[in-house]
Parts: C-alpha cells; sequence; structure tokens
C-alpha cells in the first residue's frame, strides 16, 4: 500500500510538473545570475551615445548598451557623492534619511545602522559580494567592519600616481589639492582606476564557481583631479570646438537661491577658468578621463567575454550625479539642472532587451528593486525606488513617476520626459521644457501659460523631506523660511552678500 502511494505520488508529481509552463520550471533550475555593478565618480552625460558632448569617445559603454538597454533620462537622488551613493546602495531618498552632505556615513546613524544595504541583501541570498574601488563614499568604519558590507575587499582604488605638485595655479575657497587637471608623464599602470580593473578582472578569471556573485567596481576618474597622459588627451582636439555651448547671461533668469545650493565650494567658476586660461584644459582632461575609465571599463568587459561569464551576468553601470564644465557659470557638481543630475545608466545581460534607448525618466534609486527582480531575489517592501523591468523588456513602457533629484531640504529637481521643474526651500521657481530647450536656458517658471505644468510636477515634491541627520557637514544648507535665513556649511548667507567667486 505504501509503495503504492509513493508511485502514485512520483507519478502524480510529474504531471503536475508537466502542467507548470516551460518559462516558470527553466528559471527556477537555472543558477541565479551574477551581477557585476560598475560605478563611475562625477561621471555626466559626456558619454558618447547619450549624446551630452558631440566629441566625447566611450566605445565601451556604446557597445556594452547596444548589447542592453540604456537610460536616456537617468537621474541621481541627490547631486553630490555620499549623498547619492547613500541612497542608490539603501533604496531610500535623502530626504528621507537625511543624508545630504558628505558627512555622515549611514552606519553612524541609529536609525540606518543595521538597514540591510543592496550587497548584503545579495549576500543573504548566498552571493559571494567583492568590491573594489569607490563604491561608498568613503571607509566604512573600519576594516573591522568590512566584511559587513562585503565578503571580499580588493584595491582601494582611487587617484594613484600624482605629480610632485598641482599642475594648475592655486584655486579659489582655500586651493583644495583635489581641484587639479591636466597632462603629466605617467603609466597608465599606476593610477588606481586601472588597478581596480585589473582586480577585477582577476577575480573573475578565478572565482569558484560554487556561488553566484556580486562583483562591485567603483572608478574614480572622472573625478578631480583629471590627471591624464598625452594619449588620453589627444583623443580630443585641442581648440574651441571641446568647449560645451553656454549662454553668457544663463543665470540671469535662475533665483539667487539657485545660488545658495553651491554658495562657497572648492570647485572653480566659469569666471576663474577662463581667467586663467584653464577652461580648454579642463574640458580636454575630464573629456580624457571619461575615456580612460571607459577603457578600464572595456577591460573588465572584455574578460567578462573571455570567461563565458557574460551569459549569465547582469551588468549594470551608473555614475553617481553629472558635473558642470562652464555651464551655468560654474563647474563641478550641487545643482539640480541635468547637467547636475543626467548620469548614464546601463543594464545589459540575461532577460534584457538588447540595442534599447529608454527616454523614460528613471532614478538611480530603482537600480536596488530592478537587480532584486533581475536575480529573482526576494523582494522588498521598503525600497523607494520602482523596478525598471518593464522597461528592460520594453523601453517605450511609460513610467509615470519622474525622476526626482534633492539637495539639502526644501530644494527639489522634478525631471519628467519632458520638463524640468526645480523648487528651491525659498519657494522660488525654476521651469524647463526640455524639448524645445535642452540645455535649460529659458526659465519659464514665471509664465502663467505654464501654471498647470507647474501645478502637475509640483504634486511629486517629496512628502518626506527630513532635516540634515546627525553628523551631517559638508555641503549642507539649512534655511529657515521664517527669517530668511540660510547657512551654508555653517556659515549665514544674506540675501544681499555678492555671490562667492
Ligand atoms: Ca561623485
Ligand atoms: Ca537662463
Amino acid at each position: 500500500m505504501k509503495s503504492f502511494q509513493s508511485v502514485f505520488s512520483f507519478v502524480f508529481g510529474l504531471s503536475i510538473l508537466s502542467l507548470l509552463p516551460v518559462s516558470l520550471f527553466s528559471q527556477d533550475s537555472r543558477a541565479k545570475p551574477n551581477v557585476l555593478f560598475i560605478a563611475i565618480d562625477d561621471q555626466n552625460d559626456w558619454i558618447g551615445h547619450l549624446g551630452g558632448h558631440p566629441l566625447a569617445k566611450t566605445p565601451h559603454l556604446d557597445r556594452l548598451a547596444e548589447r542592453g538597454t540604456t537610460f536616456l533620462n537617468a537621474h541621481c537622488q541627490a547631486p553630490l557623492c555620499n549623498p547619492s551613493r547613500t541612497s542608490l546602495m539603501l533604496g531610500l531618498r535623502p530626504t528621507t534619511t537625511g543624508i545630504y552632505g558628505l558627512a555622515p556615513w549611514f552606519r553612524t546613524l541609529d536609525e540606518w545602522k543595521d538597514r540591510v544595504a543592496l550587497p548584503q541583501h545579495f549576500k543573504s541570498h548566498g552571493y559571494r559580494t567583492l568590491t573594489t574601488g569607490k563604491v561608498y563614499h568613503g571607509g566604512v568604519g573600519g576594516p573591522q567592519k568590512q566584511a559587513e558590507e562585503f565578503d571580499v575587499w580588493g584595491k582601494a582604488g582611487g587617484i594613484g600616481v600624482k605629480p610632485e605638485k598641482k599642475l594648475i595655479g592655486p584655486t579659489p575657497m582655500g586651493n583644495n589639492p583635489l581641484m587639479d587637471w591636466g597632462v603629466f608623464p605617467h603609466r597608465d599602470e599606476d593610477k588606481g582606476d586601472f588597478q581596480v580593473a585589473s582586480w577585477a578582472v582577476e577575480q573573475l578569471k578565478s572565482l569558484p564557481k560554487d556561488k553566484p556573485f556580486f562583483l562591485a567596481a567603483g572608478f574614480f576618474l572622472p573625478h578631480v583631479p583629471c590627471y591624464v597622459t598625452q594619449k588620453w588627451v589627444d583623443l580630443y582636439p585641442d581648440d574651441d570646438s571641446v568647449l560645451p555651448i553656454i549662454k553668457e547671461d544663463d543665470r540671469d533668469d535662475t533665483p539667487k537661491f539657485s545660488w545658495y545650493i553651491h554658495w562657497e565650494l572648492p570647485e572653480p567658476r566659469l569666471k576663474w577658468v577662463r581667467e586663467n586660461s584653464q577652461w580648454r584644459n579642463l574640458v580636454r582632461s575630464y573629456l580624457a578621463s571619461t575615456s580612460f575609465v571607459d577603457a578600464q571599463i572595456g577591460r573588465i568587459l572584455a574578460a567578462l567575454n573571455e570567461t563565458g561569464l557574460a551569459e549569465n551576468t547582469i551588468v549594470v553601470v551608473w555614475g553617481d550625479h553629472g558635473w558642470h564644465l562652464g555651464e551655468k557659470s560654474i563647474t563641478g557638481k550641487n545643482t539640480l539642472w541635468d547637467d547636475g543630475t543626467r548620469v548614464p545608466l546601463i543594464f545589459a545581460g540575461p532577460g534584457i532587451t538588447k540595442n534599447q534607448r529608454c527616454s523614460q525618466p528613471a532614478e538611480l534609486l530603482d537600480i536596488y528593486p530592478t537587480l532584486i527582480e533581475l536575480c529573482g531575489l526576494t523582494p522588498r517592501k521598503d525600497l523607494e525606488g520602482i523596478t525598471l523591468q518593464p522597461q528592460l523588456q520594453n523601453a517605450y513602457i511609460k513610467r509615470e513617476r519622474p525622476a526626482i533629484t534633492s539637495h539639502n531640504r526644501g530644494n527639489h529637481g522634478i525631471r519628467s520626459e519632458n520638463w524640468r521643474y526645480i523648487r528651491y526651500a525659498d519657494d522660488s521657481e525654476e521651469l524647463y521644457d526640455m524639448q524645445q530647450d535642452p540645455r535649460e536656458w529659458n526659465n519659464l517658471a514665471n509664465n502663467p501659460k505654464y501654471a498647470s505644468v507647474i501645478a502637475e510636477h509640483r504634486l511629486w515634491l517629496p512628502k518626506v523631506d527630513v532635516s540634515p541627520a546627525k553628523g551631517s557637514a559638508n555641503r549642507v544648507l539649512t534655511y529657515d523660511k521664517s527669517t530668511d535665513e540660510a547657512i551654508w556649511e555653517g556659515k549665514k548667507i544674506r540675501r544681499s552678500d555678492a555671490i562667492p567667486q
């Protein structure tokens, strides 16, 4: 009797299995895909296929985009390293965590010290997690804490070889050592980013196959200092055709408060780089650095192909925020325009439609839930991003939510498919028609014709918009509407103050 039962259940079981859709069955039996997670620091949209700069040469990223889906309208959640990366890795907006500045590290906060970050979620699903280079903004709280974030730590990366002294003259606001760029003779192999790529390549070639991997590689360039060699800068003409197209009086129609969110910074203004004949040098050095990083990413992708891992590895490439190179009279980050928020975001690998360009707004916040879905991990209800999986199948599927970027409490950029709306903490506003005016030159916020567009975009301003977290520092702005008092990095800004140059 017993044996009859087991034979019966065996046969019954088989017949049930045969009724299951083939795709579900094969998905369950397939090993989970690996993840190759590549970050680029301060990389704006000067990427070949993104069209942010007509001369940008990034053949490897362009090829990767052809092998998958690239987002042409992807934006960071904060235009600064620490808050942008914290948001992406935790799946939470800066307006939810209060992390707006270069400090604090989120694990120092009671509220987030046990929060399961993206790589930890993968680890808890049986992945081996590895990291090299700049993935989080700074240290993770000492060597003993490293193992809590990733299983394996590789080369730290960073700048690498440096000239004996700064290549350019002293820069305003304290002559910050990072504010430097240009050509000096050195070997590619001595750069932090080269070593990061080499370490990632070694891992791909030697990793045991017992578990899927989540390998994070963070490139430092084109973050300043943009040190390059002649062969990289020679990719770009040594004339003014490399300069971005700007409007001289572009800031005449932006509110004074637009200056408050990048009030005093080590990054020189356009005025300084012009007066010191550094504009072209900066632009070429930045472009050359981008091409250098593209080549390093190319080395990792080549290893992925050579090892046969490409077939079962999801590749995602993202930049943490944009960078101005003269547009709107400044260089650097800390802005809510496309120059400050638009970033590369490319997905390729199993289950992702090839050769797609998606114009729907996307957020870096969406990476966490997207990777969960692509890899079949347990979904999480506490993430503020929305999966991009529908667009990875069909790039034309609409996304209702615009991309939202915040720079300190009360200052938000809302980027939909056709519009850019900005609201500052003092209620001043900007609106740009991104189809007619992609350079965001003509602020339409005061034109009554656009009242309904503005009203529609205002609905997306974050409902939760907390004060800076404990320990916040560097690039932190607070504002009290009742007294019109603004404080930037501990110093009062008065309405009558001249804009620091
Ligand atoms: Ca950055
Ligand atoms: Ca303007």
